[in-house]
């Protein structure tokens, strides 16, 4: 059987740790060899950064009660032989909860009071404040006590109208959607807001994020769910419940936070137990889930390959007990390999391509230092042993001829000073068409816009304006790094040509990526701004807390570009200071060279013996320089570490897997 999602995150993860030990020993070489200057130093550090942080985001949706929790519980928690997040008949998980590891922090339960909607701060701004949240400590090691603290994800309060009105909870214009009022005139709202558990499981250290989510079409979801979490997600499971089929409140949720999205989506029909009757044949019951499948595809417009029938019940219990027959006829392995199968190697492209472009990177800049290091080694080898046989005049006359190459050489100083200020100022200029000053003034623009508008459509087409000058913004820039590119390229050959170096301008910036994020965004809001409960929550309060979740990640779009556009600028002016420090000291080695020869004609062999061996060092180092590169482009291309060998290694992930 195909290793099912667990054995191929495990061998995914497997791949990262060995390039980043690969990328690890190329930093070290380069280091101990003085190859590394800090641009390529930084380059290698952002690689090894996000290999290790690489992570991987699912995100599970439904209405409630669908089973959400109960198949996180099955696929991630059975070897625990428990159920860990609470599932239970009617409204369960309250609040979004996010399941993740982080190795710094100790394992514990997160959990942010719904109270701080009353303030301006988003969720993003908040995850970075732990005094905003209720730290519970987990004991991992007892999975009773662990899944007693979880049961907090379920907690509610009693508030009075006004405050759930404030919090976003009760809405007067759509009286049907509203909770139940009690007789003192109190709603029950959700205590918490937000929850992350850190939990040491095999597969969260490996870097796989899991979202499980309250019901969505309940009034009061958090915007930053819809406009954040769910469309950064790499991939979505939406559950639909065999005995229910797809209801319109599933439609609803599937319509508002799933459709037109560009990311993975997968289907679960779960249940499929409840539709067993011992009335009926199997082969009957078989009929009804392939047309209930085929149905559920038509209505929701995906292939009916993405539609999986499952049993998450059957799964957990069939893992807990290990009963092979159960965990069979739970159908979960479908699901778990269709995860595997189209995620992770979609995840392993991406990564594969940024060690590609740094292994580019470093044979373009570090290989061509070597090469120029080794030339004017073997010009000063032909410089030496011409001189055998040659008196100490002639000597002389060398060391002169040196004394006025130098004096030569040191005349480019102006020209790059020159070229310099020229390069600074185009710098400077790009920067600021892409400054934090842009994102700031046109998100309070847009806020302006939007405290007038009555309509949805006038928010959206406010929206687009901003985006649409972000955008120019982000282009501008692109053309001015390609300027710079040009102005460098033009002025490196001159200072190749007339001092001798061998400056070659990198590959243009491309801020490409940033531009296709900043769609990604405008997508995603134009989206929330399109739901009826939209504008209402982008009023008042709500809209200060839109604007800043708006404002952080514009900022990390724009200061994404500044960096990427800086990080290129002193990659291309570092080889100029690393090429002017080499010329130097071949200059004061070659002097000291026929100083020695001039006091006495004994040294010439013992220098020329000398600099034959500096060249043959470097030829060595050039060669392992090679074979590091060649290894670490073979270790992101070959084959994926086989999972079996893993599961072995990794007892827990091993048995969620190996049933
Ligand atoms: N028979 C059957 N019951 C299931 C299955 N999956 C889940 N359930 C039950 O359905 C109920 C709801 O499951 P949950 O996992 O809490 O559903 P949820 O989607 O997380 O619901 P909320 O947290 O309220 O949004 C629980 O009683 C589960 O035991 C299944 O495959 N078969
Ligand atoms: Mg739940």
């Amino acid at each position: 059987m195909a290793p099912s999602f667990a054995n191929k995150l495990d061998a995914l993860s497997a791949w990262r740790t060995g390039l980043e030990s690969r990328l690890k020993e190329l930093s070290r070489f380069l280091f101990d060899h003085d190859l590394l200057d800090q641009p390529a130093s930084e380059l290698l550090d952002a690689l090894t950064q996000r290999l290790a942080g690489e992570k991987l985001v699912v995100a599970f949706v439904a209405e409630f009660s669908r089973g959400k929790s109960e198949l996180i519980n099955a696929i991630f928690f059975a070897d625990t032989g428990r159920r860990i997040l609470p599932a239970t008949p009617g409204r369960t998980t309250m609040c979004p909860v996010e399941l993740s590891y982080d190795e710094d922090e100790t394992p514990s339960l997160r959990l942010l009071d719904i109270d701080t909607r009353l303030h301006n701060q988003s969720l993003g701004e908040l995850r970075g404040h732990a005094a905003a949240w209720k730290q519970v400590p987990l004991n991992v090691k007892r999975p009773d006590q662990l899944a007693d603290e979880l049961l907090q994800v379920m907690q509610t309060k009693k508030v009075a109208l006004d405050v759930a009105r404030e919090l976003g909870f009760w809405d007067d214009s759509r009286p049907h959607d509203n909770p139940p009022l009690d007789a003192d005139g109190h709603v029950e709202v959700p205590a918490w807001r937000h929850a992350i558990i850190n939990y040491p499981h095999p597969l969260l250290k490996r870097g796989l994020v899991v979202l499980d989510t309250p019901g969505l079409n309940a009034i009061g979801a958090e915007p930053e769910l819809t406009v954040s979490l769910l469309p950064s997600a790499h991939a979505t499971v939406f559950i639909l419940a065999a005995d229910t089929g797809v209801t319109k409140s599933d439609l609803a949720i599937w319509r508002d936070h799933l459709c037109g999205q560009a990311l993975a989506r997968y289907v679960a029909l779960n249940k499929i137990d409840t539709l067993s009757d011992p009335l009926s044949p199997q082969a009957e019951v078989e009929i009804h889930i392939a047309r209930q499948r085929a149905q559920t595809a038509h209505t929701l417009g995906v292939p009916e390959t993405r539609v999986f029938p499952i049993s998450a019940k059957l799964a957990l219990t069939g893992r807990v007990a290990g009963d092979a027959d159960d965990l069979r006829a739970s159908r979960i392995l479908a699901l778990e390999d269709a995860l595997g199968q189209q995620l992770l190697p979609q995840r392993r492209e991406v990564l594969q391509q940024a060690v590609l472009d740094g292994i580019a990177h470093i044979d373009a800049q570090v290989g061509r230092s070597l090469t120029d290091r080794r030339r004017q080694m073997s010009e000063q080898l032909l410089e030496l042993r011409g001189l055998r046989g040659k008196n100490t005049t002639m000597v002389g006359m060398m060391l002169r001829r040196v004394g006025t190459e130098s004096a030569e050489f040191e005349q480019c100083i102006s020209r790059v000073q020159a070229m310099r200020a020229v390069h600074t100022r185009m710098l400077k200029d790009a920067l600021l068409t892409i400054s934090n000053d842009i994102v700031r003034e046109r998100t309070e623009l847009l806020q302006e816009k939007l405290r007038g508008a009555i309509l949805n459509l006038g928010a959206k087409r406010a929206f687009s304006e901003m985006c649409a000058t972000l955008r120019s913004r982000l282009s501008e820039a692109q053309t001015k790094g390609s300027e710079i590119h040009e102005m460098l390229g033009a002025s490196f050959n001159k200072l190749n040509a007339e001092f001798g170096f061998g400056l070659s301008a990198p590959k243009e910036p491309d801020l490409s990526r940033f531009i296709r994020d900043l769609d990604l965004i405008e997508r995603n809001y134009i989206q929330y701004l399109g739901l009826t409960h939209a504008l209402r929550l982008s009023q008042g309060r709500f809209m200060e807390q839109f604007r800043r979740m708006l404002v952080s990640k514009l900022r990390v779009v724009f200061e994404g570009a500044s960096g990427e556009l800086e990080l290129w600028n002193k990659s291309a002016s570092a080889q100029i200071d690393s090429q002017l420090r080499d010329r130097r000291r071949n200059f004061k080695r070659r002097r000291e060279s026929l100083e020695r020869v001039q006091s006495a004609s004994s040294e010439l062999e013992a220098r020329i013996h000398e600099v034959e061996a500096q060249e043959e060092r470097l030829r060595e180092l050039q060669s392992r320089l090679a074979t590091l590169l060649q290894a670490l482009h073979a270790a992101a291309t070959g084959p994926l570490p086989a999972a079996a060998a893993l599961a072995q290694s990794q007892p827990l992930a091993g048995t969620v897997a190996s049933h």
